[in-house]
């Protein structure tokens, strides 16, 4: 607890935590549980290639989102690739900009343009009501991405899709185990995309998967993730080594026995950050639907423009304190290489991407984060923006030293 500005960090005093409270510290499943998995596997000398713990694990995902198929991939990145090919995305594809680098890298990788759309700032995610004036001829589909896992507007989305005859590949990097309009997501558009990164609730070190219904779909994304075979000695495509290790497998058939547990922790933790910063008009916690599942991945904050000290003067003051808070994602992907050298008026029409970058803050929590962790970190947030005028003038006496 800070009493005076000196007590802060940032000026000389003490540090708030003795280690670092990251956010995407892992969460670990039963140990046990996992030893066992590893054992087992090394017993069988059966490593990768579409061994018995990917099958188990692509099982498992395809009963729980109720898909017909799920492909288990080497990381999210690579299955986003595959699921644009594997749906014969090419030319131009919508996508937001307001997103992790990597939705936007998986096109450009293979020679497609990205086109941005704006998002809704209410929502984080593809403003439908903006996509129309972006389609032009070469647009060839649309990507959206159910940011923070509250779902994008599936529906219109998929309205404007079927107008201009697009596919459809969702970004559910951030949204398994959640739903929209009572449905999971997973079974929309032509295929939807999951990440299992450590950083990610559920977990199998590195790790990602196509989710779909389309058997066509499957079938192309199984193929391409192993060169494009389709037998021994017979490749029909070309394809990519994009296959999931059986040691992968195991780490996210563990993490997927604790998934009532993690999703617990983080409505905890996220409950515990909406009671203790709801009386600070300059901070809002971006809400999520109570009558969806949602699995509370991200605590995500927007800090005022009406306030003497910036986002980034608080991130500034929260990492001397040993919190490292994170801008996911500013500054936009349009602000980042190669975009920012290929299509240099993005800003132009990307006006509440700016707004947004320039307001997020996420800040720590999973089963690493203790409700005292976040007890602290809200105190400091409290003290920050109640000494906002004083301490953003010796923020700026320092700077001007
Ligand atoms: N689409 C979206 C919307 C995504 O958010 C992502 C990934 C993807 C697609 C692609 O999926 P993958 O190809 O990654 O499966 C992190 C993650 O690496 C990335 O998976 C995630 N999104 C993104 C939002 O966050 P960085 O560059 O911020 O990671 P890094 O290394 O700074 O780690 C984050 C924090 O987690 C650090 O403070 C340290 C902590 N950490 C990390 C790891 C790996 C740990 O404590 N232990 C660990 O093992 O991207």
């Amino acid at each position: 607890m800070k009493h005076c500005l000196d007590e802060l960090a940032v000026f000389g005093g003490p540090v708030a935590f003795s280690q670092p409270i990251h956010v995407g510290r892992p969460n670990i499943g039963n140990r046990q549980r996992f030893l066992e998995r590893m054992q087992d596997l090394l017993d069988r000398r059966w490593l990768s290639n579409d061994g018995p713990l990917v099958q188990e694990f692509e099982h498992r995902i395809a009963e729980q989102l109720q898909v017909k198929h799920c492909v288990a991939m080497v990381n999210g990145t690579v299955a986003l690739q595959i699921a644009i090919r594997a749906t014969g995305m090419s030319g131009e594809i919508l996508v937001p900009s307001f997103t992790f680098i990597a939705t936007v890298h998986a096109l450009q990788w293979q020679g497609i343009v990205p086109v941005f759309c704006d998002i809704d700032p209410a929502t984080h995610t593809l403003d439908v009501s903006r996509l129309e004036s972006r389609i032009t001829q070469a647009t060839q589909g649309i990507i959206g991405v159910h940011l923070w896992g509250r779902a994008c507007d599936v529906v219109g989305i998929e309205t404007v899709a079927k107008k201009f005859n697009l596919p459809v590949i969702y970004d559910a990097a951030h949204a398994f185990g959640c739903t929209t309009g009572g449905k999971k997501i997973g079974g929309f558009g032509q295929a939807e995309v999951l990440s299992f990164h450590a950083t990610k609730f559920i977990n199998s070190f590195e790790g990602g998967a196509i989710v779909t219904n389309d058997d066509s779909v499957a079938q192309r994304s199984r193929e391409m993730r192993n060169f494009g075979f389709a037998g021994y000695d017979n490749v029909t495509e070309l394809g990519t080594n994009g296959k999931m290790n059986e040691a992968c497998a195991a780490m996210g058939l563990t993490s997927l026995e604790s998934f009532d547990e993690f999703v617990a922790v983080n409505r905890r933790n996220y409950k515990h950050y909406v009671e203790k910063l709801n009386s600070i008009p300059e901070i809002s916690v971006i809400t999520y639907d109570e009558r969806e599942h949602n699995n509370f991945q991200y605590v995500v904050l927007e800090v005022s423009d009406n306030l003497p000290l910036s986002r980034d003067d608080l991130v500034q003051l929260l990492f001397a304190e040993n919190v490292l808070a994170r801008k996911y994602f500013y500054p936009g992907c349009h602000r980042m290489e190669p975009y920012k050298t290929s299509i240099p008026d993005a800003s132009r029409y990307l006006s509440e991407t700016e707004t947004v970058c320039r307001r997020v803050l996420s800040v720590p929590t999973g089963t690493a984060t203790s409700l005292d962790d976040i007890e602290q970190i809200c105190q400091l947030l409290t003290f920050c923006i109640q000494h906002a005028d004083a301490i953003g003038k010796r923020l700026r006496d320092h700077a001007a030293r």
